[in-house]
């Protein structure tokens, strides 16, 4: 059976139920919930809401920092009408793994918390009767899997996470849940590639369905006209004087397509899709041909009390937000994000740098600072190496099977900040760069961001990359305060370097920031003022200015987030431009200045304008 990776979007065929709201839930720290019976009914549970992350609704701190198993409970019901239907159960994401019983039965397993998957119910499910539905979570770190760290067992026997990563290891449902009845035959999957010739769009696609019977393509622009229509389960559908989906300018056409046995429709499956071109020529990254200078963020999926946890409404106000600032982009920092935020970002015509939990590529019980202080950690030549790849290879897989027709996604990031200054890491990354090449019908740019310490004379792997994105702090992690001119000076050399190995490639500023209180001010500056995060950032936006081949900032971070506690941090990460409550630091008033008054093809070369 064919698992789809599409979207739950109810049609003239298919049927959904949203399961979601107050759920039974259970810590497991002894693991022996399968062996009592949990799998059909948790014996002493909590009520909690799904989506969202279990970590700050409690008011124990064993909760917020439990690592283990834990468990969900619910029942639904599935009517009878849908008998002659196939029901599954999919989950939008169960952070970082699951096992989901139904009525007692083990009925799938996952790997990967940030991507959806698909239970097919089958002869398990009860007509017009309550299904039990039991999820056994886990949210331990390893170091085989991604995102990447280890658990450890404390003294008192309680284990805690030890993230290789600056973000806390929020879990749970933390996406919704939906019950869906599709027809016996049906679409799994579409997928559409973009090719433009003179006013017209040749939009290249395949269906793929579970049957034989015949496939048709509508196309329909905003205004319900229908455009364009295509036949079969390939072709290509051509489209007069189309219009592109742009930068801050989006065009989404309506694609329905159709499963048919002559007049009956079986299945039929919509989606808004731009249509655009992207690829890199020279230093210059091209959107339909054209240069864009991307202007943005890195962000992260954070938010009070829901942690990381699906949140409508915060998702709404950060688009508000980077509208405000005049940013033209974002980076899914640092694992894929719910899909409702590419479908927005669809809608509102933002670039975004799409990105995989590979996060912590490197050997570090401080979290991420020894290897960020260039301790050698030879981290690609572990015993766990060869399972981790299988499952950075998987995540790649179905992050590019969700996220592959979204006009919106114009890169794929493979790695965040992997150890590339070792040998070893080269022959991993260039199995994890061919593997992602070969899944993308788009071909899009594929890069990781390259950490502090791989300078051009010391990353092995940044031949990989067809944007090279660098995370630099020059003036925060070194040289910061009153050294700033020093931290200037060292960033231009480094450039100066990149631009002697690299001539030819566009580099982006993946990150760069300064952590700063959101109620300090101070004259003159220090650092952590909102007057020394405004002086850094400038710092860096000369520099950036004097190098033809930077084509893009995005700045670290959009927001502050929640992360370990520990030294290097005040109640979370403080680099955010807003507040974790979304209000604005200076900072965020002095870039909008800036990007307000960048071009979109700033620095473009003449050749491609
Ligand atoms: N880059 C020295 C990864 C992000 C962190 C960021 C930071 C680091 C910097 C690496 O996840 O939050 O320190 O702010």
């Amino acid at each position: 059976m064919k698992l789809s990776p599409l979207y739950p979007w109810a049609s003239a065929s298919r049927r959904l139920a949203d399961l979601n709201g107050f759920w039974k839930f259970q810590f497991d720290p002894e693991s022996s919930g399968e062996v009592e019976g949990w799998t059909k009914r948790l014996p002493a549970p909590v009520f909690l809401p799904v989506p969202s992350s279990f970590a700050d609704f409690f008011t124990d701190k064993d909760f917020r920092e439990y690592s283990g198993d834990f468990w969900y409970a619910t029942e639904f019901f599935v009517p009878n009408e849908w008998q002659s239907r196939e029901i599954s159960l999919r989950f939008a994401a169960a952070t970082h793994r699951a096992v989901v019983f139904v009525n007692g039965q083990e009925a799938a397993a996952h790997e990967g918390g940030f991507t959806p998957f698909v239970v097919p119910l089958g002869k398990t499910v009860k007509w017009d009767e309550p299904n039990t539905l039991t999820v056994k979570c886990n949210n331990e770190l390893r170091e085989d899997c991604i995102p990447i760290g280890i658990t450890a067992t404390l003294q008192n026997g309680k284990k805690m996470a030890k993230p290789y990563f600056d973000f806390f290891n929020y879990a749970g449902l933390l996406r919704p849940v939906t019950l869906i009845a599709l027809p016996k035959e049906h679409i799994t999957d579409f997928t559409v590639r973009h090719e433009l010739s003179g006013n017209k769009a040749l939009v290249h696609y395949n269906v793929e369905t579970t049957g034989d019977n015949n496939v048709t393509v509508a196309v329909f622009d905003e205004d319900g006209k229908q455009v364009a229509a295509g036949e079969g389960k390939d072709g290509i559908i051509s489209i007069d004087n189309a219009r592109l989906w742009n930068v801050r300018d989006a065009y989404l056409y309506k694609f329905v397509f159709r499963i048919t046995d002559g007049g009956t429709i079986i299945d039929e499956y919509s989606e808004d899709i731009g249509i655009r071109t992207v690829e890199v020529r020279g230093t210059d990254i091209l959107l339909n041909g054209k240069p864009v200078y991307l202007k943005g963020f890195g962000k992260h999926e954070d938010s009070d009390i829901n942690g990381r946890g699906y949140n409508p409404a915060v998702i709404k106000r950060d688009f508000e937000l980077m509208k405000w600032t005049g940013a033209n982009s974002f980076r899914t920092a640092h694992y894929p994000y719910s899909e409702e935020i590419y479908q927005m970002a669809d809608r509102e015509g933002f670039l975004v740098i799409d990105e995989v939990a590979a996060v912590g590529m490197m050997t570090s019980t401080l979290n991420f600072m020894d290897a960020a202080n260039g301790k050698p950690t030879a981290f690609f030549q572990k015993e766990t190496t060869t399972r981790l790849l299988k499952n950075h290879l998987a995540a790649i897989e179905e992050l590019i099977r969700r996220d592959k027709n979204h006009a919106s996604v114009i890169a794929w990031r493979l790695a965040n900040e992997p150890e590339t200054t070792d040998e070893s890491a080269l022959p991993y990354l260039e199995e994890v760069f061919a593997h992602a090449r070969s899944l993308d019908a788009q071909e899009r740019p594929c890069t990781f961001t390259s950490l502090m310490t791989a300078t051009p004379d010391k990353c092995g792997c940044v031949q990989l990359c067809d944007v090279v994105c660098l995370n630099r702090y020059y003036g925060w992690y070194v040289k910061g305060g009153y050294e700033i001119g020093d931290a200037e000076n060292w960033l231009r050399g480094e450039l100066e370097g990149w631009k002697n190995k690299c001539p030819g490639k566009p580099f982006v500023f993946s990150e760069y920031g300064a952590d700063t209180d959101g109620t300090l001010h101070k004259l003159p500056s220090v650092m952590w003022s909102q007057e020394y995060q405004i002086e850094y950032l400038d710092m860096c936006h000369r520099v950036f200015d004097s190098f033809d081949f930077i084509k893009g900032e995005q700045v670290w971070n959009f927001a502050d987030f929640q992360t370990t506690e520990g030294i290097m941090r005040v109640d979370g990460n403080r680099k955010g431009i807003f507040t974790r409550s979304r209000q604005p630091k200076a900072a965020a008033f002095y870039l909008k200045m800036r990007w307000e008054n960048l071009p979109c093809d700033y620095k473009a070369n003449n050749s491609n304008k």
